[in-house]
């Protein structure tokens, strides 16, 4: 009957939102003359003429799309996207042979994902160029893309986790990212009734290394109690050691939680002594071995062929039994993010159903926990005092706070959804400086390293949810906004306007010039088994029902580009390597009616698998999907494929000549081929 005694989130929301004379999803804002430029100002502080680069790049998350898309800043030009957890046509990525293990999971293939948080890795707490981790929040997952190469290089699965929200989010030193499951669940998962959440129902907070590139692994994860964890960030200066995590659902509800999870007026934040868990969990102390099903797959940097791995088990710790690892942080009012200021003695906690933004004091957490400041004990957790460690609260900001980041400069910028705008606040005083609306329905906002040690504050970027009426309608559905704001000056100022792809819940950027991008994989370094390092090395052999075809791409043809004595019943392996050796010559690969794969794409020194398996005699065309020359329409070729049981010899050549020749016959590649040619028939 707790429903009856409060009021719930929605009826909470409309009262607040009545009051302040806005409707909830407000669209109706206008910007306030103090923060207007005019249009040939804002345009003159985006323009980058052309053949001018941008001064940062900036990662989205593409949300529902499974990928990253990165832009330059200020200009907000599109420059890539970058496949990660969705099979993605335009690079053939999670269709070919080499890239499909990239996208298995203990529960099979999984090619798509919900990705939310692109996070930076950092050196000293500030982003260092080398690395874009990004959680899959559907099926529990941490991608790491490479940023010399943009591409992704490795997945790790995350187990006994469901809805992997509160990720990746990094350590300063870099050692970790971390993992906090939205959803809790049984753990391990079992079959038991939904009525039992309270009792069986728990979440895990989990410490992946993430130092060294291919090597991702769970340290641990921490049983916590069954609430929703909803989002994470370390401490760092003062409070280096430590991470936080927001939770909601303390009321443990497992059914029409926006009411049922709006009860309580404060849930927690989590704070976790990381350093204090390393040490419980190098002494044994509180830790058991639980068995657990996941996959970690890497890509192989020389071979470019992705593996993987199953693992096992984890190493479980119970903060219980591991004193003073874990303490609760009261904070109003199902709070979502919670961001760290750039001296790391502030934790600033987003209530979405909060009339103020708290702040906590790493200072005053620390006394509290000295002095034993409890109001109470959960599940071995204590409970600190909020007045204990609350450092102030910003007040009247706005309607429904979620996100927070920081200038550098002392300031605090806090997105609100239901008022849809950016508040500016000051840290210390938690006085409101600066307001501006969004267009609108904003979720993350983003400084470049505006979650770091050293924020470079010149811009803050709105993530919004809805569009409409900013662009040229594109029907029912319109892609979602970002809005580039000038925060050089006292006076947030609105210069820009561009479409995103999928919903970028975050983002993140960083100046261009600690970006080191390759131009070109060298030839001599290419170990895919398959690889070819001349056009003569090409060719075609035979194991069984399997045809392998080794083949060169170069301007502007294949070698070879005529194969025969394929037959009906034969799967056929293309194993194309562009020998190119020069930057963003590109060549792809397609053939007619292939319903086994997409297209190769394959950039300069790299090789790819198609799979093919033709179902009918007849003659089919393949040729090169990239305009790469003024004879890119010649790069083309045919394969003949023959009846079952048809006798034609095997055969590939190009112009007069046969390629591989007897060389092919009998060729039999060991190792890491068989994973590429095998794996995923
Ligand atoms: Cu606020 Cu998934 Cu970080 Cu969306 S999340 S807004
Ligand atoms: Cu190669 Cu077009």
């Amino acid at each position: 009957m707790r429903s009856s005694a409060r009021p719930s989130a929605v009826a909470l929301l409309a009262a607040v939102a009545a009051t302040a004379g806005v409707l909830a999803g407000c669209h109706s804002n206008t910007p306030t003359l103090a923060n207007a430029v005019t249009g040939a100002e804002a345009a003159a502080r985006v323009y980058v003429p052309p053949g001018q680069k941008d001064e940062f790049y900036a990662f989205f998350s593409g949300g529902f799309s499974g990928q990253v898309s990165v832009y330059g800043l200020p200009s907000g030009r599109l420059l890539k996207v970058i496949p990660v957890f969705s099979q993605d046509p335009q690079e053939g990525w999670g269709y070919d042979e080499e890239t499909k293990p990239m996208l298995e999971t203990s529960f099979g293939f999984v090619p798509w994902d919900d990705a939310h948080h692109p996070e930076l890795s950092q050196t000293n707490g500030v982003p260092n160029g080398k690395w874009l981790f990004i959680n899959g929040n559907n099926t529990p997952r941490i991608a790491r893309i490479d940023l010399s190469q943009f591409k992704t290089a490795e997945i790790l699965q995350i187990p006994n986790s469901a809805g992997n929200h509160s990720s990746p989010f990094t350590t300063p030193d870099g050692k970790y990212v971390v993992a906090g499951t939205r959803f809790s669940v049984p753990v391990p998962n079992r079959d038991t009734t939904l009525a039992s959440f309270a009792q069986s129902f728990k979440g895990t907070l989990t410490f992946v290394r993430a130092d060294e590139p291919g090597k991702m692994a769970i340290a641990f994860q921490i049983l916590v109690p069954g609430y929703d964890y909803d989002l994470g960030h370390a401490g760092k200066g003062v409070s280096d050691g430590w991470f936080f995590f927001t939770t909601y659902n303390t009321e443990q509800a497992h059914t029409k939680l926006e009411v049922n999870a709006s009860q309580n007026d404060k849930d927690y934040i989590a704070a976790i002594d990381y350093r204090r868990a390393e040490s419980c969990v190098a002494a044994g102390q509180g830790t058991s071995t639980m068995p657990a099903n996941y996959d970690h797959n890497v890509i192989d940097d020389r071979s470019n062929v992705a593996h993987v791995e199953r693992k096992t088990s984890v190493t479980a710790l119970d903060p219980s039994r591991c004193d003073g690892v874990m303490y609760f942080l009261p904070t109003p009012k199902s709070p979502h993010g919670v961001d760290v200021d750039p001296s790391g003695e502030y934790i600033v906690g987003n209530g979405k159903l909060s009339a103020v933004v708290a702040v906590h004091s790493f200072t005053k957490m620390q006394q509290a926990i000295a002095s034993k400041a409890f109001d109470k004990v959960v599940d071995g957790i204590p409970v600190l005092k909020y007045e204990s460690v609350l450092a102030g609260e910003v007040k009247s900001a706005g309607l429904g706070p979620l996100h927070t980041e920081f200038d550098g400069k002392g300031y605090a910028y806090t997105s609100f959804f239901i008022s849809s705008e950016i508040v500016k606040w000051k840290l210390g005083t938690w006085e409101v400086v600066d307001r501006t609306p969004t267009y609108y329905a904003i979720g993350h906002l983003m400084i470049p390293g505006g979650d770091s040690r050293a924020p470079w504050g010149k811009y803050v970027i709105a993530l919004n949810k809805i569009t409409k009426d900013r662009y040229l309608p594109t029907g029912p559905i319109m892609d979602q906004s970002a809005q580039l704001y000038d925060i050089s000056g006292p006076k947030m100022q609105l210069l820009l306007d561009f479409p995103t792809i999928g919903e970028p819940h975050y983002a993140q950027a960083l100046p261009a010039n600690l970006i080191h991008s390759v131009k070109f994989n060298a030839l001599t370094d290419n170990a895919n088994p398959w690889a070819v390092k001349t056009e003569a090395d090409g060719g075609i052999s035979r194991q069984g029902k399997t045809v392998h075809v080794k083949m060169a791409a170069i301007r502007s043809h294949f070698s070879p580009d005529n194969l025969e004595g394929i037959t009906v019943g034969d799967t056929v392996f293309f194993h194309v390597t562009n020998i190119e050796q020069d930057w963003d010559i590109v060549h792809g690969f397609a053939v007619l009616g292939n319903t086994d794969a997409a297209e190769l794409i394959l950039a300069p020194g790299e090789t790819r698998t198609l799979k093919w398996v033709p179902r009918a005699s007849g003659v089919y065309p393949f040729y090169c999907t990239d305009f790469c020359s003024a004879l890119h329409q010649e790069m083309q070729g045919y394969v003949r494929v023959s009846p079952a049981g048809s006798t034609v010899a095997l055969s590939a050549t190009i112009g007069d000549h046969a390629v591989g020749g007897d060389r092919m016959a009998g060729m039999h590649p060991t190792g890491a081929a068989g994973a590429v040619a095998g794996g995923h028939q």
